[in-house]
């Protein structure tokens, strides 16, 4: 690998647009309220912004289900808004970087009006269409990622469509032309107004099977995952190389994919050199004691530790070819410090761990809102206080396995994408300082504590440890370009590695207690050593303490 690329060098920030800032008080979070708070973000020091969508759409699934894909949703502003925000990003040195939602459309998308009203107009083909069974049942067994059928009958046509998320969300036909190239042309618009980089949603998904048949039942709905027919399917190279070279290839930017069920082993013809895309989110620490399908109440149980394996596949894999995004929260996970750590571990301590994981990785840093100041998990009482789909899906799915509502509501807690979708809380005022009308969705309880104002003016706070660990970054050319090398292999407990600049004149080793206990470790070269950080500060002590990680300069 030769010289690195400006975005393997730089942290990049992810926003959820609608719970962000609110610049007009409506409780939606906005363009403008992002463009307000670019300065906050210089002074973290990211150097590129992922924006999750911003197009039109009826927010049945917050913007995943884009109505028109070259223009902007009046809920956060207007195309000059757009324009703006990446002027004063840039301004800043901050790139935006923008969610391409290429699967599916939006059902009111004006392509999928079209194709719904005749089986002989003229964009029939651009979705998926079938005849049901004999009996009119649903073309397959398939069940979509957010619950129930994948097919949806529409009863002008008596066809059933597929979609792989909600009945709201029909999946494009890639195989036809025409729909590609509209793609590539919506991605070269924003392109053209000066984005450097995409994140591209769902992509695993887009080569559909030659033959739509029936899987093994899986669940109690006697339905079986969509994903184990659609994942990754032979011939998906060839949309995205086509994608590579009308699209990511015309500027200097960089594409990250959203690649569930694409592996370490499969990221040599997925990514870098002669891949489709530069980066590719791998879901195997996410996906820790999960089979296949995802169901909440069916994950087993997982320790920390576990994460080290997926960590060294990821470096293992990218040694020479591709680049690994490293990430512990976005939009669709609940909060890292809940996540990754036993019931009851102090959260500013689980807070600082992953803080010093992610920063100290080879790999580019993804920081979701509220990440930096350790925010935690939301609780409320009823499923009908969320708004989030996927969550209302699982607990229908919980309530058929006979579940009780309580179990079920258990799950939601855990694992519900609201618990990142609770406002962003800037100050202790009585909105947070979100808006200053009333939240799209409730504030976190824990707000008062857990935000910008008050966690700036406390030295010891996850924000300012967040900022020094950036910092650090930039300053020891090893945590960037320094290669990576497992240590301590079978130390029960213990993740620790090494970072080593390629001339070997600067190495910085990380050590990792995962557990909760103290425990002791052996690395001689650790003699004399400088202690860069530690989530207890500088308290130096001889054996690690409960979920302690520790950064040392060795040379
Ligand atoms: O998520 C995709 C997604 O949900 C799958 O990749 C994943 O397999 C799933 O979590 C399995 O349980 C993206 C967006 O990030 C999400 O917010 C959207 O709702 C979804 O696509 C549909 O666009
Ligand atoms: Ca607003």
């Amino acid at each position: 690998m030769g010289e690195l690329k400006w975005w393997q060098k730089t942290v990049v920030y992810q926003i959820y647009p609608k719970s962000f800032c609110d610049s007009n008080g409506d409780g939606i979070g906005d363009i403008p309220g992002i463009i307000s708070k670019l300065d906050y973000l210089q002074d973290l020091g990211v150097g590129a912004i992922w924006l999750c969508p911003i197009y039109p759409s009826p927010l049945v699934d917050n913007g995943y289900d884009i109505s028109d894909y070259c223009s902007v949703a009046k809920e956060y502003g207007t195309m000059e808004d757009m324009e703006r925000l990446i002027s004063e990003a840039d301004k800043r040195n901050i790139k935006i970087v923008m969610d391409l939602v290429f699967n599916h459309t939006s059902d009111k998308h004006k392509w999928f009006e079209e194709s719904r009203s005749s089986k002989d107009n003229p964009k029939r083909d651009w979705y998926i269409w079938r005849d049901g069974k004999e009996d009119g049942s649903a073309p397959t067994n398939w069940r979509s990622i957010f619950g129930g059928s994948a097919w949806t009958l529409d009863e002008k046509t008596n066809q059933y469509y597929l979609h792989t998320f909600a009945s709201a969300q029909p999946d494009l036909n890639w195989e036809n032309k025409e729909v590609r190239q509209a793609l590539f042309d919506a991605a070269n618009f924003w392109l053209d107004k000066g984005v450097r980089g995409f994140r591209i949603d769902a992509i695993v998904y887009i080569k559909k099977p030659s033959e739509f048949k029936d899987l093994p039942v899986d669940g109690a709905d006697n339905l079986a995952s969509i994903a184990k027919a659609t994942t990754y399917q032979d011939g998906i190279l060839d949309f995205l190389h086509e994608f590579r070279e009308k699209v990511f290839d015309r500027a200097d930017i960089f594409t990250v994919a959203e690649a569930d069920g694409v592996y370490p082993s499969d990221f040599d013809k997925w990514i870098g050199e002669n891949g489709a895309f530069d980066m590719s989110f791998d879901f195997s620490h996410i996906r820790l004691g999960f089979d296949e399908d995802c169901t909440w109440h069916k994950r087993k149980s997982w320790k920390l530790i576990d994460i080290r394996k997926c960590f060294t596949e990821d470096e293992e894999a990218t040694k020479d070819n591709g680049w690994v995004p490293v990430y512990f929260e976005n939009h669709d996970l609940p909060r890292c410090t809940n996540y990754f750590f036993p019931q009851g571990t102090d959260t500013k301590l689980a807070a600082k761990f992953i803080a010093t994981i992610l920063l100290t990785m080879r790999g580019t840093p993804f920081i979701y809102e509220g990440q930096e100041l350790g925010v935690t998990n939301i609780k409320w009482p009823s499923i009908k206080m969320y708004n989030d789909i996927s969550s209302i899906g699982q607990y229908e799915l919980a309530l058929k396995d006979k579940l009780t509502p309580k179990e079920a509501m258990k799950g939601v807690w855990k694992y519900s994408r609201d618990n990142a979708r609770s406002p962003m809380t800037w100050n202790s005022g009585s909105k947070a300082g979100f808006t200053t009308g009333r939240p799209w969705l409730p504030l976190n309880d824990e707000y008062p504590k857990l935000n910008v104002e008050t966690e700036t003016e406390d030295e010891n706070s996850v924000l300012n440890y967040y900022k020094n660990l950036i910092k650090l970054r930039k300053q020891y050319p090893a945590l960037i370009e320094g290669d990576y090398e497992e240590l301590l292999s079978y130390s029960p407990g213990i993740y620790a590695y090494a970072r080593t600049t390629k001339d070997k004149s600067e190495r910085i080793i990380v050590i990792a207690n995962t557990t909760a206990k103290i425990r002791g470790y052996k690395i001689p070269e650790l003699k004399g050593a400088t202690l860069l950080a530690s989530t207890y500060g500088n308290r130096e002590a001889t054996l690690l303490r409960s979920y302690e990680v520790r950064v040392y300069k060795v040379k």
